[in-house]
Protein backbone atom coordinates (compact mmCIF):
# COMPACT_ATOMS: atom_id res chain seq x y z
CA UNK A 1 0.00 0.00 0.00
CA UNK A 2 2.42 2.85 1.12
CA UNK A 3 4.21 2.28 -2.86
CA UNK A 4 0.75 3.54 -3.41
CA UNK A 5 1.64 7.42 -2.15
CA UNK A 6 5.22 7.09 -2.73
CA UNK A 7 6.27 9.83 -4.56
CA UNK A 8 10.07 8.84 -5.01
CA UNK A 9 11.90 10.46 -8.23
CA UNK A 10 9.04 12.71 -9.00
CA UNK A 11 9.67 16.20 -9.82
CA UNK A 12 6.82 18.61 -7.79
CA UNK A 13 6.43 22.79 -8.39
CA UNK A 14 4.52 24.28 -5.90
CA UNK A 15 3.97 27.95 -6.76
CA UNK A 16 3.88 31.00 -4.18
CA UNK A 17 5.34 27.86 -1.52
CA UNK A 18 7.72 30.05 1.03
CA UNK A 19 5.17 29.34 3.95
CA UNK A 20 1.92 28.93 4.42
CA UNK A 21 -0.14 26.04 2.61
CA UNK A 22 2.11 26.09 -0.08
CA UNK A 23 5.38 25.30 2.40
CA UNK A 24 3.47 22.53 3.77
CA UNK A 25 2.11 20.61 0.42
CA UNK A 26 5.28 21.21 -1.02
CA UNK A 27 6.67 19.72 2.48
CA UNK A 28 4.53 16.59 2.47
CA UNK A 29 5.36 15.78 -1.23
CA UNK A 30 8.95 16.05 -0.52
CA UNK A 31 8.69 13.74 2.77
CA UNK A 32 6.91 10.95 0.30
CA UNK A 33 9.48 11.59 -1.78
CA UNK A 34 9.50 14.07 -4.71
CA UNK A 35 12.33 16.94 -5.78
CA UNK A 36 10.72 19.86 -4.83
CA UNK A 37 10.79 23.25 -6.89
CA UNK A 38 8.78 26.62 -5.74
CA UNK A 39 8.58 30.34 -6.63
CA UNK A 40 7.42 33.26 -4.84
CA UNK A 41 6.92 36.85 -6.38
CA UNK A 42 9.79 37.69 -4.71
CA UNK A 43 13.94 37.19 -3.69
CA UNK A 44 13.44 37.75 0.01
CA UNK A 45 10.04 35.23 0.15
CA UNK A 46 12.17 32.40 -1.89
CA UNK A 47 15.36 33.19 0.17
CA UNK A 48 13.08 32.99 3.56
CA UNK A 49 11.47 29.59 2.29
CA UNK A 50 14.70 28.50 1.32
CA UNK A 51 15.95 28.51 4.96
CA UNK A 52 12.42 26.85 6.03
CA UNK A 53 13.01 23.85 4.14
CA UNK A 54 16.28 23.78 4.77
CA UNK A 55 15.77 23.67 8.16
CA UNK A 56 13.93 20.83 7.95
CA UNK A 57 15.78 18.46 5.62
CA UNK A 58 14.87 19.19 2.84
CA UNK A 59 16.61 20.52 -0.46
CA UNK A 60 13.95 22.51 -2.29
CA UNK A 61 14.82 24.44 -5.48
CA UNK A 62 13.34 28.22 -5.02
CA UNK A 63 12.76 30.31 -8.35
CA UNK A 64 11.34 33.76 -8.43
CA UNK A 65 8.86 34.69 -10.57
CA UNK A 66 5.46 36.32 -10.96
CA UNK A 67 2.77 33.32 -11.64
CA UNK A 68 0.45 36.15 -13.59
CA UNK A 69 3.69 36.40 -16.24
CA UNK A 70 3.39 34.22 -18.87
CA UNK A 71 6.67 34.81 -20.19
CA UNK A 72 8.22 34.62 -16.58
CA UNK A 73 6.30 31.07 -16.26
CA UNK A 74 7.48 29.57 -19.46
CA UNK A 75 11.16 30.43 -18.81
CA UNK A 76 10.47 29.06 -14.92
CA UNK A 77 9.63 25.98 -16.37
CA UNK A 78 12.45 25.32 -19.09
CA UNK A 79 14.65 26.54 -16.09
CA UNK A 80 13.54 23.71 -13.53
CA UNK A 81 13.21 21.14 -16.06
CA UNK A 82 16.88 21.64 -16.96
CA UNK A 83 17.58 22.41 -13.18
CA UNK A 84 15.35 19.56 -11.66
CA UNK A 85 13.10 17.58 -13.91
CA UNK A 86 10.48 17.29 -15.80
CA UNK A 87 7.74 18.56 -13.58
CA UNK A 88 5.39 15.65 -12.69
CA UNK A 89 3.25 17.23 -10.03
CA UNK A 90 1.64 20.83 -10.07
CA UNK A 91 0.23 22.83 -7.09
CA UNK A 92 -1.17 25.61 -8.35
CA UNK A 93 -1.44 27.30 -4.66
CA UNK A 94 -0.11 31.38 -5.12
CA UNK A 95 -3.01 33.17 -4.66
CA UNK A 96 -4.39 36.75 -3.24
CA UNK A 97 -7.45 37.91 -1.75
CA UNK A 98 -9.09 41.35 -1.20
CA UNK A 99 -11.88 41.65 1.38
CA UNK A 100 -13.70 44.65 -0.23
CA UNK A 101 -17.72 45.34 -0.75
CA UNK A 102 -18.27 45.00 -4.16
CA UNK A 103 -19.55 48.19 -4.76
CA UNK A 104 -16.40 49.81 -3.34
CA UNK A 105 -13.84 47.25 -5.12
CA UNK A 106 -12.80 48.80 -8.58
CA UNK A 107 -12.28 46.83 -11.81
CA UNK A 108 -8.51 46.86 -11.14
CA UNK A 109 -8.60 45.45 -7.81
CA UNK A 110 -11.06 42.43 -9.53
CA UNK A 111 -9.13 41.95 -12.21
CA UNK A 112 -5.73 41.66 -9.85
CA UNK A 113 -7.94 38.79 -7.80
CA UNK A 114 -8.79 37.31 -11.11
CA UNK A 115 -5.61 37.61 -12.15
CA UNK A 116 -3.62 35.81 -9.34
CA UNK A 117 -6.20 32.96 -8.45
CA UNK A 118 -7.16 32.09 -12.05
CA UNK A 119 -5.21 33.04 -14.87
CA UNK A 120 -2.15 32.14 -13.46
CA UNK A 121 -3.35 28.44 -12.47
CA UNK A 122 -4.20 28.64 -16.37
CA UNK A 123 -0.69 29.77 -17.36
CA UNK A 124 1.34 27.56 -15.17
CA UNK A 125 -0.87 24.61 -16.16
CA UNK A 126 -0.81 25.22 -19.85
CA UNK A 127 3.12 25.66 -19.30
CA UNK A 128 3.91 22.14 -17.78
CA UNK A 129 1.28 19.86 -19.45
CA UNK A 130 3.12 19.49 -22.96
CA UNK A 131 5.98 18.32 -20.91
CA UNK A 132 3.54 16.20 -18.92
CA UNK A 133 1.94 14.99 -22.28
CA UNK A 134 5.35 14.11 -23.42
CA UNK A 135 6.29 11.74 -20.19
CA UNK A 136 3.41 9.55 -20.57
CA UNK A 137 1.15 11.72 -17.60
CA UNK A 138 1.31 13.97 -14.46
CA UNK A 139 -0.42 15.39 -11.47
CA UNK A 140 -1.85 18.82 -11.42
CA UNK A 141 -3.50 20.15 -8.25
CA UNK A 142 -5.38 23.58 -7.88
CA UNK A 143 -5.72 24.91 -4.24
CA UNK A 144 -9.46 25.93 -4.51
CA UNK A 145 -11.65 27.17 -1.84
CA UNK A 146 -14.88 26.75 0.74
CA UNK A 147 -15.45 30.46 -2.09
CA UNK A 148 -15.32 27.52 -4.96
CA UNK A 149 -18.84 26.76 -3.36
CA UNK A 150 -20.25 29.64 -1.20
CA UNK A 151 -20.05 33.31 -1.07
CA UNK A 152 -19.79 35.97 1.45
CA UNK A 153 -19.17 39.83 1.88
CA UNK A 154 -16.33 41.16 0.68
CA UNK A 155 -15.07 38.92 -1.51
CA UNK A 156 -16.57 38.76 -4.78
CA UNK A 157 -13.61 38.56 -6.55
CA UNK A 158 -11.68 35.86 -4.74
CA UNK A 159 -15.43 33.34 -4.82
CA UNK A 160 -15.42 34.34 -8.84
CA UNK A 161 -11.79 33.14 -9.26
CA UNK A 162 -12.22 30.34 -6.89
CA UNK A 163 -15.09 28.78 -8.72
CA UNK A 164 -13.63 29.41 -11.43
CA UNK A 165 -10.58 27.52 -10.73
CA UNK A 166 -12.81 24.47 -9.65
CA UNK A 167 -14.17 24.73 -13.66
CA UNK A 168 -10.68 25.06 -14.79
CA UNK A 169 -10.04 22.30 -12.66
CA UNK A 170 -12.89 19.83 -14.42
CA UNK A 171 -11.75 21.18 -17.79
CA UNK A 172 -8.20 20.11 -17.42
CA UNK A 173 -9.07 16.76 -15.99
CA UNK A 174 -11.71 16.54 -19.31
CA UNK A 175 -9.36 17.74 -21.82
CA UNK A 176 -6.26 15.83 -20.88
CA UNK A 177 -7.22 13.20 -18.92
CA UNK A 178 -6.68 10.83 -21.61
CA UNK A 179 -2.69 11.64 -21.59
CA UNK A 180 -2.92 10.38 -18.46
CA UNK A 181 -3.01 13.68 -16.49
CA UNK A 182 -5.00 14.05 -13.40
CA UNK A 183 -6.43 17.39 -12.54
CA UNK A 184 -8.17 17.49 -9.61
CA UNK A 185 -8.17 20.42 -6.34
CA UNK A 186 -8.06 20.71 -2.65
CA UNK A 187 -10.21 23.23 -1.28
CA UNK A 188 -9.39 23.92 2.01
CA UNK A 189 -11.89 25.30 4.67
CA UNK A 190 -10.44 28.14 7.02
CA UNK A 191 -6.83 27.46 7.87
CA UNK A 192 -4.73 29.48 10.14
CA UNK A 193 -2.31 31.25 7.85
CA UNK A 194 -1.26 34.31 7.62
CA UNK A 195 -3.97 35.55 5.17
CA UNK A 196 -7.03 34.76 7.40
CA UNK A 197 -5.08 36.07 10.31
CA UNK A 198 -7.31 39.33 10.29
CA UNK A 199 -10.35 36.99 11.01
CA UNK A 200 -8.92 34.91 13.86
CA UNK A 201 -8.16 38.32 16.11
CA UNK A 202 -9.76 37.93 19.08
CA UNK A 203 -11.89 40.09 19.08
CA UNK A 204 -13.20 39.52 15.23
CA UNK A 205 -16.46 37.99 15.19
CA UNK A 206 -15.60 36.00 12.26
CA UNK A 207 -13.55 33.88 14.81
CA UNK A 208 -16.40 32.59 17.09
CA UNK A 209 -18.50 32.45 13.53
CA UNK A 210 -16.69 29.83 11.83
CA UNK A 211 -16.17 27.63 15.47
CA UNK A 212 -19.61 27.43 15.12
CA UNK A 213 -19.84 27.10 11.02
CA UNK A 214 -17.39 23.84 11.67
CA UNK A 215 -18.49 20.36 12.99
CA UNK A 216 -15.06 19.78 14.01
CA UNK A 217 -15.09 22.97 15.99
CA UNK A 218 -11.71 24.71 15.10
CA UNK A 219 -9.46 26.64 12.67
CA UNK A 220 -7.93 24.40 9.89
CA UNK A 221 -4.29 23.33 10.44
CA UNK A 222 -2.17 23.46 7.20
CA UNK A 223 -0.99 20.14 8.40
CA UNK A 224 -4.47 19.00 7.52
CA UNK A 225 -3.97 19.48 3.99
CA UNK A 226 -0.53 17.42 3.39
CA UNK A 227 -2.11 13.98 3.51
CA UNK A 228 -5.22 15.22 1.03
CA UNK A 229 -2.01 16.99 -1.20
CA UNK A 230 0.08 13.63 -0.84
CA UNK A 231 -2.91 11.25 -2.23
CA UNK A 232 -3.53 13.68 -4.98
CA UNK A 233 0.00 13.91 -5.92
CA UNK A 234 0.41 10.23 -5.55
CA UNK A 235 -0.61 6.83 -8.37
CA UNK A 236 -3.22 6.00 -5.54
CA UNK A 237 -5.17 8.44 -7.13
CA UNK A 238 -4.73 7.86 -10.45
CA UNK A 239 -8.18 7.11 -11.16
CA UNK A 240 -9.12 10.30 -10.06
CA UNK A 241 -10.03 13.43 -12.08
CA UNK A 242 -11.48 16.67 -11.96
CA UNK A 243 -12.65 16.42 -8.41
CA UNK A 244 -12.26 19.00 -5.81
CA UNK A 245 -11.60 17.24 -2.27
CA UNK A 246 -12.74 20.02 0.31
CA UNK A 247 -10.39 19.44 3.54
CA UNK A 248 -13.23 21.60 5.84
CA UNK A 249 -13.70 20.03 9.01
CA UNK A 250 -17.46 19.42 7.75
CA UNK A 251 -18.03 23.07 6.99
CA UNK A 252 -19.78 22.28 3.60
CA UNK A 253 -22.09 19.78 5.24
CA UNK A 254 -23.01 21.60 8.31
CA UNK A 255 -25.67 23.79 8.13
CA UNK A 256 -24.12 25.38 11.65
CA UNK A 257 -24.26 25.33 15.15
CA UNK A 258 -27.43 27.22 16.86
CA UNK A 259 -26.55 29.98 18.76
CA UNK A 260 -27.05 29.33 22.62
P1 LIG B 1 -1.28 33.29 1.03
O1 LIG B 1 -0.94 34.53 1.70
O2 LIG B 1 -2.51 33.31 0.19
O3 LIG B 1 0.01 32.78 0.21
C1 LIG B 1 0.01 32.74 -1.07
C2 LIG B 1 1.45 32.75 -1.53
O4 LIG B 1 1.42 33.07 -2.91
C3 LIG B 1 2.30 33.84 -0.85
O5 LIG B 1 3.62 33.39 -0.67
C4 LIG B 1 2.22 34.95 -1.86
O6 LIG B 1 3.27 35.87 -1.80
C5 LIG B 1 2.28 34.16 -3.14
N1 LIG B 1 1.84 34.96 -4.29
C6 LIG B 1 0.85 35.88 -4.34
N2 LIG B 1 0.77 36.42 -5.56
C7 LIG B 1 1.75 35.83 -6.31
C8 LIG B 1 2.19 35.96 -7.65
N3 LIG B 1 1.60 36.82 -8.50
N4 LIG B 1 3.22 35.19 -8.08
C9 LIG B 1 3.83 34.33 -7.23
N5 LIG B 1 3.46 34.15 -5.94
C10 LIG B 1 2.43 34.89 -5.50
O7 LIG B 1 -1.40 32.13 2.05
P2 LIG B 1 -2.22 30.82 2.20
O8 LIG B 1 -3.32 31.11 3.17
O9 LIG B 1 -1.19 29.80 2.45
O10 LIG B 1 -2.97 30.49 0.80
C11 LIG B 1 -2.41 29.63 -0.14
C12 LIG B 1 -3.51 29.26 -1.12
O11 LIG B 1 -4.57 28.63 -0.41
C13 LIG B 1 -4.12 30.47 -1.82
O12 LIG B 1 -4.48 30.11 -3.14
C14 LIG B 1 -5.41 30.71 -1.02
O13 LIG B 1 -6.40 31.35 -1.80
C15 LIG B 1 -5.79 29.30 -0.70
N6 LIG B 1 -6.68 29.11 0.44
C16 LIG B 1 -6.34 29.59 1.66
C17 LIG B 1 -7.19 29.31 2.75
C18 LIG B 1 -6.89 29.78 4.13
O14 LIG B 1 -7.81 29.69 4.97
N7 LIG B 1 -5.71 30.27 4.43
C19 LIG B 1 -8.34 28.56 2.55
C20 LIG B 1 -8.66 28.12 1.28
C21 LIG B 1 -7.82 28.38 0.23
P3 LIG B 1 3.05 37.18 -0.91
O15 LIG B 1 3.40 36.80 0.48
O16 LIG B 1 3.94 38.23 -1.50
O17 LIG B 1 1.57 37.56 -1.04
C1 LIG C 1 -12.36 34.79 3.77
C2 LIG C 1 -11.24 33.80 3.92
C3 LIG C 1 -11.51 32.59 3.07
C4 LIG C 1 -10.35 31.64 3.13
C5 LIG C 1 -10.61 30.44 2.29
C6 LIG C 1 -11.79 29.66 2.77
O1 LIG C 1 -12.09 36.00 3.82
O2 LIG C 1 -13.50 34.32 3.64
O3 LIG C 1 -10.02 34.39 3.58
O4 LIG C 1 -11.75 32.99 1.76
O5 LIG C 1 -9.19 32.24 2.67
O6 LIG C 1 -10.65 30.72 0.95
O7 LIG C 1 -11.79 28.43 2.09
Amino acid sequence: MSGMFSLSGKVALVTGASYGIGFTIASALANAGARIAFNDINRELVDKGLAEYAKTGIDASGYVCDVTDEAAVGALADRIESEVGVIDILVNNAGIIKRIPMTEMSAAEFRQVIDVDLTAPFIVAKAVIPSMIKKGGGKIINICSMMSELGRETVSAYAAAKGGLKMLTRNIASEYGEFNIQCNGIGPGYIETPQTAPLRAPEHPFNKFIISKTPAARWGRTADLAGPAVFLASPASDFVNGHILYVDGGILAYIGKQPN
